[in-house]
């Protein structure tokens, strides 16, 4: 059966935000956790990702696990360590101490950070392209896939891992203009991501379906994901504004960006 209660991990964040607005209309029953109140949630789990006991009583009952939850910029390696790879930890224990069949986890394009863009006819980079973290963020999401695989091969809980790009609600660089996923294109690949049979491990690569798009979308399409926007009606003014990327920058030449070079620190 299709799952219909979903718990949302960081559900205070940005895409939480977003997502929390999105995914009801396909027939969801969220539940809420995050580290911070949710104003106008009262019903919402504030619980920090460490709280073993919170976690256990948040995945009772549901059919699925959304986790979005984490340091989501660079930060010093304990914070990342107690955050996103004990948390994810915590949370893949949970669900399987609960039987909770399938998490969704909120993967990125950091676990490849330091793969060189394409540039002209280049292949778009595939899904099985060596593993080249940017930053201990993108090192810890490399974890949170290695944990999936094995909470799938020896405990049978399901993930689908999306190596996202940038979900905001429109593109505000360049390099944006190659990775975005429009929120709306997110919540459809939540949904596929949630409601496709037989995935075991997988991961993807979550993005629109961008005129500059950098990587392979094949494997989110299997899930019957069908993005339908591109990033590039925005491309004009954010390269008149910004210039294109330039060859031999090396804020330019990776898929991670600045996270390759000067990454963005969690303000936390
Ligand atoms: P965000 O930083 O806006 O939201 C993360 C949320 O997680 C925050 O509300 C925060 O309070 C919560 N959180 C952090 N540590 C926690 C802990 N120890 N316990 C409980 N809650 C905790 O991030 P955003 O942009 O919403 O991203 C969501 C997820 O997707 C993150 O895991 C991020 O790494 C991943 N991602 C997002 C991308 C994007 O473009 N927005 C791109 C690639 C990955
Ligand atoms: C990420 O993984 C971050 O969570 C998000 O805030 C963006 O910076 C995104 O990558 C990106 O690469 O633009």
């Amino acid at each position: 059966p299709a799952p219909r209660t979903v718990l949302l991990t960081g559900a205070a964040g940005g895409m939480g935000t977003l997502m929390r607005e999105l995914l009801p209309p396909y027939g969801y029953q969220l539940r809420l956790l995050d580290q911070l109140p949710i104003e106008g949630e009262p019903d919402a789990i504030t619980a920090d990702l460490s709280d073993r006991d919170a976690l256990r009583e948040a995945v009772r009952g549901v059919d699925a696990i959304i986790h979005l939850a984490g340091i989501s910029l660079e930060a010093p390696f304990e914070k990342i360590l107690r955050a996103n790879i004990e948390g994810t930890y915590n949370v893949y224990e949970a669900a399987r101490e609960a039987g909770v069949r399938r998490i969704v986890f909120a993967s990125s394009n950091h676990v490849v950070g330091f793969t060189p863009r394409p540039v002209g006819d280049d292949p778009l980079v595939p899904l099985d392209a060596p593993r080249r973290p940017d930053t201990y963020y993108g090192v810890s999401k490399a974890f949170g896939e290695d944990l999936a695989a094995f909470y799938w091969e020896k405990h049978g809980v399901e993930t689908v891992a999306i190596r996202i790009g940038s979900c905001f609600p429109e593109p505000t660089t360049v390099r944006m203009l190659s990775i975005w996923m429009s929120p709306a294109d997110g919540a459809r690949l939540l949904h596929a991501a949630l409601t496709a049979e037989n995935v075991g491990c997988t991961t993807v690569y979550g993005s629109s379906a961008n005129t500059r798009l950098w990587w392979d979308l094949s494997s989110a399409r299997a899930l019957g994901y069908e993005p339908r926007d591109d990033s590039e009606p925005y491309a004009a003014k954010l390269i008149a504004e910004q210039g294109e990327l330039e060859p031999g920058n090396p804020e330019h030449e990776y898929l991670g960006g600045a996270f390759c070079t000067n990454p963005p620190i969690w303000p936390r």
